[in-house]
C-alpha cells in the first residue's frame, strides 16, 4: 500500500487540476515517439509517423495523447487504489496491445519533460519528487499483469 504525505496528495491534485489536457497530452506521447522513435511501432494504423512535424501535427496521436492522460486521471481520482484501478488497462496492454512494459516509463518520463517545461520554477525538486512518484506507481501497476 502506498504512503502519500499531504504535500503529495496536494502536489499531484494541484498539477493535474490546473493542467491543460489538449495541450500537455499530445506534446508528451509526441515527444515519446521522436524521442524513442521504436515506440512507433504500437501505432501502425496512425497514419503519418515520418518526422518530428508529421508526428506533432498527427491529430490520432494527439487524440491518444489526451486518452493517455484522461487514464492518469483516473489514477488521481484512485491515489489509494491505483494498482487495481489500473487492472484491466494492464491486461489490455499485455495480452491485446503486446506494448512492451519498458515503454512505459519512457513515456512517463516524456511527460515529466513537458509538464516541467510548463510549469518552470514551480517545478521544484519537491514537486518532481511527487509527480515522479505518482508516475512511478502507475508504470508499476501498468506492468503488474505482465507475465
Ligand atoms: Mg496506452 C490504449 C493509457 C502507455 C500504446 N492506453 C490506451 C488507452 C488508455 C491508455 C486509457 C485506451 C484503452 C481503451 O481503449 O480501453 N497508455 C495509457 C497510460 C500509459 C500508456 C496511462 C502510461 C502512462 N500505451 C502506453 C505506451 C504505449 C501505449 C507507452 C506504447 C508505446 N495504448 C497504446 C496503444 C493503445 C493504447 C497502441 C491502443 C490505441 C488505439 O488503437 O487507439
Amino acid at each position: 500500500m502506498v504512503q502519500w504525505t499531504d504535500f503529495e496528495r496536494q502536489t499531484i491534485q494541484s498539477i493535474f487540476g490546473k493542467m491543460d489536457y489538449d495541450d500537455v497530452g499530445p506534446a508528451a506521447l509526441s515527444r515519446c515517439l521522436i524521442v524513442y522513435p521504436w515506440t512507433q511501432r504500437y501505432f501502425g494504423n496512425f497514419g503519418n509517423l515520418s518526422n518530428a512535424a508529421a508526428i506533432q501535427g498527427n491529430p490520432k496521436v494527439a487524440a491518444h495523447g489526451k486518452t493517455v492522460l484522461q487514464g492518469l486521471v483516473l489514477a488521481v481520482k484512485n491515489m489509494d487504489n491505483i494498482k487495481a484501478t489500473f487492472t484491466e488497462l494492464s491486461v489490455l496492454h499485455s495480452e491485446k496491445l503486446r506494448v512492451d512494459p519498458d515503454n512505459f516509463r519512457l513515456l512517463a518520463d516524456c511527460l515529466t519533460i513537458v509538464v516541467a517545461a510548463r510549469m518552470g520554477a514551480a517545478f521544484t525538486p519537491d514537486v518532481q519528487g511527487a509527480f515522479q512518484k505518482f508516475l512511478a506507481i502507475v508504470v508499476c501497476s501498468l506492468c503488474r499483469q505482465y507475465h
